[in-house]
């Protein structure tokens, strides 16, 4: 009898064990063992279930590829692993307040049985859910978002709380479409292990920076693994790198063909990963803070990018200068090889704005100093270059040299003085890294102190060599030992139960030592703000010391650092491959806020070919930022070091950017007021268009440009997919004739092909040589017919280089129209800078499909006019048309019938 119950309860125990692990199929399977050493017997020690899966049974040397990652688990949780219930569940004035706890432990240490939810009806599209230690007060993240305090009115979602297990679901009332649902898998919350999943409501997702990826991330059949942790590494797939964005959007595909979007932001700056798999799911593991979630129900995407942006903050507006053609390189080694470089863009006609320098021209790689023999005259240079209407920008490192003899180096006295340098855990002492300058010291940006100082040397510096912006680098932050010179602790902090899949596999991995302590909290939890921080503090002191507009370019970003800094990629090679990678890197951080974004134009690492920089070159002139960089000891890059012919190719790209900068002027201007990203990828703009979901070779400026370089060597032709619209080649302006479709375009390497959306008036200007020198140049208007003979458009304007211009309304703004295609209007809707007259010198307007025979502006009969009837372009030029004087002008033509 003993015996025969033994063997029942055996079974029972085992057939419950199968039933907890039933999985319809893999892709339900949720991870209970991301670490790289898992066994059937470690497996089943955190009571998970552990099997192999389902599909490929067979095949199991398949599923163990480089990267651990991207299987199915063969550990995953069972149905009943251990989770919270609901306890209590009360109306707030934002919404509810619950109470959830667990009474059963799991396999990470510390357990947080009880947690307090609060769900928050921020608004009629945004929704937040925060859960947190009921008892104990945790780490969050030190951005200022907005407090709601009541609830919305209505919303567009609806909210369902299960009670037992604990989860959460939130559907799109008008579809049903399930936008977050964590039932899918067991909520964890342990100090330093939080994990948590959601069922996506496609397989396709954007975003999750910063990450060297496609533009789409296809979860149809795939699993992957990001990991968040700021870190210095040139820019390979599958691995942390300088940023982190944790920030996703996720189309919903409605029965009836039509396109939602929602998006989410975890609110978290602890080392993590998401997991993502063809469920589709997507699940968040972070090592600590709290659960803190947006959910933005669009429902279009522009909605989405402007909910994310309501919380994050919107995008600086950039000195009108820094949209100009930037050239740095590391490694001109002495001011001679550098003046050869510029007098090469002069003396070749090249428009160019901004001159770098690199850590080259420090003396001994000491921030706040260059090199008195090497570059001998750089204040008298820099200033030559101002003179002429040219900027200059210079690098500072974050490590500051704590081994100069007594007395000779400011930054770092006046930083002990003020005590703003990180210390080590517990302790007064700082912790020392090694950077550039050898052994240095690391200022906590997140000291309020820290301002001051980093004002105050930055100022001292400032009065010898006047720079016009600062490039921070190094600010993950980079360090060439990993933790401190001596060492890290064994505490927990340097030594989570769990980490991330994060490169190097420790924290410390070329950075410093997690339990270093920072003014805020522990660098375990602010690290990846580090370049947050520094960017904010270095915007200030440039507004404090240049009293105009500052231009900041970081490496290191977080959620919201759009606000204070533009950024560039970091260390790409000069590869076709990396030129490609450039689209997708800058359409995602454009989508993050940070809409000043470029990479390292004919690449950093490597040798670059003419042919490479040409196309890079072509490119480049379409990324928001523009600047061709270098790696030390490579061959030049500059455009002046290539043949003629490629020269002319360079120019001829860097005309058509200078041609614009009006329109991408006024671009700036609605990113930074309307939340609208100035690159953008085609299915923005043709959201019911499922071809343009996954291009990322292409993409569009605001709504009316589309560019679509040749990235592959050796070719002369591309298959470019032009949307269905109309579309007329820039600047030929000559139709194109098959849309809706990929089409062959002849892209020989004189060319990059531009192409202008019907509906659309394009603000442009004559070039100058530089920025400054050409801003009193005539305008000109493009004006591109949609089929129905419409078409709009507008500029911002304003002196370029003001802190508050926007604030204080001491700007222009335009707005154009054609209406009924013959009336092209102009009302000048904001004329409070009225320096100069804005010249109207020429407009262009394409599909004009009938002769004209009348132009009458301002109602009187003008006669310089042209038309060209094989093209449909009707020109009208020789105008001295002061768009400033009256608020309504019309420019207006008859027609033969
Ligand atoms: O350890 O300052 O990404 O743009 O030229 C390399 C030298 C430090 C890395 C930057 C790169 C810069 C380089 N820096």
């Amino acid at each position: 009898m003993a015996h025969l119950s033994f063997i029942l309860i055996f079974f029972l125990i085992y057939y419950s064990y199968c039933q907890q692990c039933d999985q319809s199929s893999d892709i339900a399977r949720f991870d209970c063992y991301p670490e790289n050493d898992a066994t059937q017997e470690k497996c089943l020690a955190r009571n998970c279930c552990w099997r192999q899966p389902f599909e490929n049974r067979n095949q199991r040397e398949k599923h163990f590829s480089a990267f651990h990652d991207i299987n199915v688990p063969y550990c995953y949780y069972p149905k009943d692993f251990p989770t919270y219930k609901l306890q209590t569940n009360e109306q707030t004035e934002f919404g509810q307040r619950l109470r959830i706890n667990k009474s059963e432990t799991t396999y990470m240490p510390h357990d947080i049985t009880d947690l307090t939810v609060d769900l928050i009806y921020e608004t009629e599209h945004r929704f937040r859910i925060r859960i947190y230690d009921t008892i104990y007060k945790r780490y969050e993240v030190p951005l200022e978002v907005p407090v709601i305090t009541k609830k919305a009115n209505q919303t567009d979602y609806d909210v369902k709380i299960n009670s037992n297990p604990f989860s959460l679901l939130i559907t799109r009332k008008s579809t049903g479409v399930t936008l977050f649902d964590s039932s899918v898998s067991p909520l964890i919350f342990a100090d330093q292990f939080i994990k948590f999943s959601t069922r996506l409501s496609s397989p396709y997702v954007y975003g999750l920076g910063e990450h060297r990826q496609a533009l789409l991330i296809d979860l149809t059949e795939k699993w992957k693994k990001l990991t968040f942790w700021s870190r210095d590494f040139p820019p390979v797939e599958n691995t942390n790198l300088y940023g982190v964005h944790p920030f996703h959007i996720n189309p919903e595909f409605n029965r009836d063909n039509s396109t939602n979007f929602h998006g989410q932001f975890f609110l978290n700056s602890n080392a993590m990963d998401i997991d993502l798999q063809p469920l589709p799911a997507l699940t968040y593991t972070t090592i600590g803070g709290i659960i803190d979630l947006y959910i933005f129900t669009g429902p279009t995407i522009q909605n989405v990018i402007e909910q994310y942006w309501d919380i994050i903050g919107k995008p600086i507006m950039p000195p009108f200068w820094s949209l100009g053609f930037h050239l740095c390189r590391y490694g001109y080694n002495s001011i001679e090889n550098m003046l050869a470089t510029v007098k090469r863009m002069d003396d070749a006609n090249f428009p160019y704005d901004v001159q770098w320098t690199d850590i080259d021209a420090m003396s001994s790689y000491l921030d706040f100093t260059y090199d008195e023999k090497n570059f001998h005259g750089l204040p008298d240079f820099v200033r030559n270059l101002q003179a002429n209407g040219k900027h200059y920008v210079n690098i500072i490192d974050p490590g500051i040299s704590s081994v100069q003899s007594p007395g000779s180096y400011l930054p770092y006295e006046e930083g002990l003085r003020k005590n703003i340098f990180m210390k080590k855990f517990n302790s007064t002492e700082l912790i020392l890294g090694k950077v550039w300058p050898g052994i240095t010291a690391f200022p906590d940006f997140t000291n309020p102190n820290a301002t001051d100082w980093w004002t105050n040397i930055s100022s001292i510096f400032h009065d010898i060599v006047p720079f016009d912006g600062m490039w921070i680098d190094m600010n993950e932050p980079s360090s060439f030992i990993d933790g401190s010179s001596d060492g890290c602790t064994m505490n927990n902090l340097d030594n989570p139960p769990f980490i991330p899949n994060v490169l190097g596999g420790s924290l410390s991995s070329k950075t410093l030592c997690p339990s270093a302590q920072q003014y805020l909290s522990q660098h375990y939890n602010l690290h990846s703000m580090f370049g947050y921080f520094e960017a904010k503090v270095s915007n200030a002191a440039l507004k404090t010391i240049r009293k105009k507009r500052p231009f900041v370019l970081s490496r290191s970003s977080f959620a919201g650092s759009g606000k204070f800094t533009a950024h560039w990629t970091g260390d790409n090679r000069a590869t076709f491959d990396d030129m490609y990678f450039s689209i997708p890197a800058i359409l995602n951080f454009n989508m993050f806020g940070i809409t000043h974004v470029g990479a390292d134009i004919c690449g950093f690492g490597l040798e670059t070919t003419e042919e490479l920089c040409t196309r890079w070159m072509q490119l480049g002139a379409f990324y928001p930022f523009m600047r061709n960089h270098n790696d030390l000891g490579q061959k030049d890059q500059d455009p002046g070091s290539f043949s003629y012919a490629a020269q002319q190719s360079m120019k001829q790209a860097l005309l058509m950017r200078y041609s614009l900068v009006p329109f991408w002027y006024t671009r700036h201007y609605e990113a930074a007021m309307l939340s609208r990203t100035i690159i953008q990828p085609l299915f923005f703009e043709y959201p019911n268009d499922r071809n343009t979901y996954n291009i990322d070779q292409q993409f569009l400026i605001g709504r009316a440009l589309l560019v679509s370089p040749n990235l592959k060597t050796e070719t002369t032709s591309i298959n470019a997919y032009i949307p269905s619209d109309v579309w007329y080649e820039f600047p030929s302006g000559i139709r194109v004739e098959k849309v809706g479709t990929f089409i062959n375009l002849d892209a020989p390497l004189s060319k990059i092909n531009v192409h202008v959306r019907g509906g659309f008036i394009i603000p442009m200007q004559i070039p100058g040589d530089n920025l400054i020198i050409g801003r009193g140049n005539p305008f000109t208007l493009l004006v591109v017919q949609s089929q129905w003979g419409n078409a709009n458009g507008n500029l911002f304007w304003d002196d370029g280089d003001s802190i508050d211009s926007i604030e204080t309304k001491t700007y222009n703004y335009l707005e154009f129209s054609l209406m009924n295609g013959t009336t092209l209007r102009i009302d000048a809707l904001v004329t409070n800078y009225q320096d100069r007259p804005m010249r109207l010198e020429l407009v262009k307007i394409l599909g004009v499909n009938k002769t004209v025979t009348n132009v009458n502006i301002n109602g009187k009969s003008y006669t310089n006019f042209l038309y060209n009837i094989f093209d449909q372009i009707l020109l009208i030029y020789g105008l001295e048309l002061d768009m400033l004087t009256q608020s309504i002008q019309t420019i207006q033509w008859t027609m033969t019938n």
